[in-house]
């Protein structure tokens, strides 16, 4: 299939018109819409002085937030109208995802490190049918990693020198051990007091700790600060947990599609739900192995005794 120039996803008239998807059409467009909202975070000059507040000042969003979500939202919806769209930037408060073919859409994941200058910055982009994720892109413009998913097809990592990997980066990844030999992802997010914060923080000393004193003593803890690029991360196999709660389906449906397609698996950060939903706002993600997954889930939904998260969603 001839790949997908930038000037005919600007001036082509609609392609989709019939029910059928082809994924792979749509998984060349959204890489090209990734490198486009990529040059646009390149170019922008963001600061923490220049960001808006949203829900407090941990909770930040920047006029390249909503340009980038325009640009990919006028650019998709041309090529495909019948495709719904959500997008972090332009959704209506309330607004579900629904089981028709929908866009989803975080025009910048990392927001916080886009305005800090931290490069671990992704535009994430997904395409769901019956709200599942199908085709999943995650691009970080800054380090020039492409991250992406077809179902059925297997995940690849695209560096920015052309080389292209198979995911997980190691062909026959390691066992899994249990928590005392992971690297574990979580983010901070940013509800920072009531019972959800403090489980979090829990949790958080829990895994540090060391054995004898009554944690599971974990390598370490790592926070990227994107959803997207952690689950990424533990698709490729750098990261061999991420447990999170509360951010949204942006952040995590293309992430999601890229780490099922490599051998990972999700279940709900809270105990006890092996089939969470993609806007269920509790994650808990382990890379690809030959042993070890269920065990790790199990391992560490004890550590969190009989305490749960609660979300609205
Ligand atoms: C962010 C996430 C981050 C999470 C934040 C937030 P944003 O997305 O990726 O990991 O901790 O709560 O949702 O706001 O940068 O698109």
């Amino acid at each position: 299939m001839a790949p997908i120039s930038l000037e005919s996803l600007a001036d082509s008239p609609p392609s989709y018109a019939s029910p059928k998807l082809d994924l792979h059409e749509i998984h060349d467009t959204l890489v090209c819409v990734a490198h486009m909202a990529g040059d646009m975070m390149r170019s922008a000059d963001p600061s923490v002085d220049s960001s808006d507040t949203k829900k407090n000042s941990s909770d930040r969003v920047t006029a390249t937030d909503k340009a980038v979500e325009d640009m990919i939202k006028a650019t998709v919806t041309r090529r495909y109208p019948d495709i719904d769209f959500l997008g972090e930037e332009t959704s209506k408060a309330g607004q579900r995802l629904g089981c028709r073919p929908t866009f989803v859409c975080d025009p910048i994941d990392g927001t916080l490190n886009f305005i800090h200058g931290f490069p671990n910055v992704a535009v994430s982009l997904a395409l769901t049918v019956n709200r599942k994720p199908v085709v999943g892109v995650v691009f970080n413009p800054f380090r020039g990693d492409l991250f992406t998913a077809i179902k059925g097809r297997g995940a690849l990592l695209t560096r920015s020198n052309g080389n292209v990997t198979r995911l997980p980066v190691r062909a026959m990844p390691e066992p899994l051990l249990g928590l005392n030999d992971a690297l574990v992802a979580l983010e901070w997010g940013s509800d920072r007091s009531g019972p959800n914060w403090e489980l979090r923080t829990k949790m958080a000393t829990k895994l540090l700790t060391a054995r004898c004193a009554g944690g599971a003593m974990v390598h370490s803890i790592r926070s990227s600060g994107s959803a997207a690029l952690d689950l990424c991360y533990v698709a490729a196999g750098s990261v061999d947990l991420f447990w999170e709660a509360g951010c949204w389906a942006w952040d995590v449906c293309a992430g999601w599609i890229i780490l099922e397609e490599a051998g990972g698996l999700i279940a709900s950060a809270n105990p006890g739900d092996w089939d969470p939903t993609v806007d269920g706002r509790l994650y808990l993600a382990v890379r690809g192995a030959a042993s070890g997954q269920r065990e790790l889930v199990e391992e560490l939904w004890k550590c969190m005794g009989n305490e749960k998260f609660s979300y609205s969603k």
